[in-house]
């Protein structure tokens, strides 16, 4: 399926069956966040993501976003085999994932967009959810316009570049109690 509007390509499919929990269990089980990892820079201030995030990928890959560059763990063999499921749906191939861990409805990401110049052009951000159903919101950057849609357990969800350059995303609070969520974002990083 897919969202469109003014230079807003978004497409979703179910990668996974979506009352399915075994993957969701065994990530929670093995991915490992580091305290370094929850920390960004902002106006010089150092402050805590509202979430926890972790990064793996291919070695020597780094990620800079918020004055922070975030080093890739190596892959695990989990993660290697949704990379892999990614790539066989996608047709493309990643050597970087971006964790998120939202604990429940108190945890977000603000609007922003993945922009950073290290970010290959030509391939789409992907990101795979798990768990508790979180609304990912984009807004228009010039105007001020939004769309909502809902990820579920096992939905994948591909971004192009030209979105990301025109619209931001965010994942807000949630309106009432919520379990854990976590999103992969899978990056090809130059
Ligand atoms: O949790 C999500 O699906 C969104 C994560 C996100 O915005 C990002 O990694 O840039």
């Amino acid at each position: 399926m897919f969202l469109e509007d003014d230079k807003l390509k978004v497409e979703y499919k179910q990668l996974y069956p979506l009352f399915d929990n075994r993957l969701f269990r065994q990530l929670e089980r093995e991915i490992t966040y580091e305290e370094r990892d929850q920390i960004i820079k902002i106006f010089g201030r150092t402050v805590r993501i509202p979430r926890n995030q972790s990064a793996y990928g291919d070695f020597g890959v780094k990620y800079t976003y918020s004055n922070v560059t975030i080093p890739a763990k190596p892959w695990t063999p989990l993660l290697e085999k949704i990379r892999d499921d990614v790539t066989h749906m996608t047709g493309h191939t990643y050597n970087f994932v971006l964790l998120n861990r939202y604990n429940d409805e108190s945890q977000y990401v603000s609007f922003h967009c993945d922009d950073e110049r290290e970010i290959a052009t030509d391939v789409p951000i992907v990101s795979v959810s798990f768990g508790q159903t979180r609304n990912i919101v984009f807004k228009c950057k010039t105007s001020g316009k939004t769309h909502e849609l809902p990820l579920s357990n096992g939905t994948l969800m591909s971004m192009d570049h030209e979105t990301n350059q025109n619209w931001y995303h965010s994942i807000p609070k949630g309106k009432f109690r919520m379990s854990v969520r976590l999103s992969l974002t899978f990056r090809k990083i130059n």
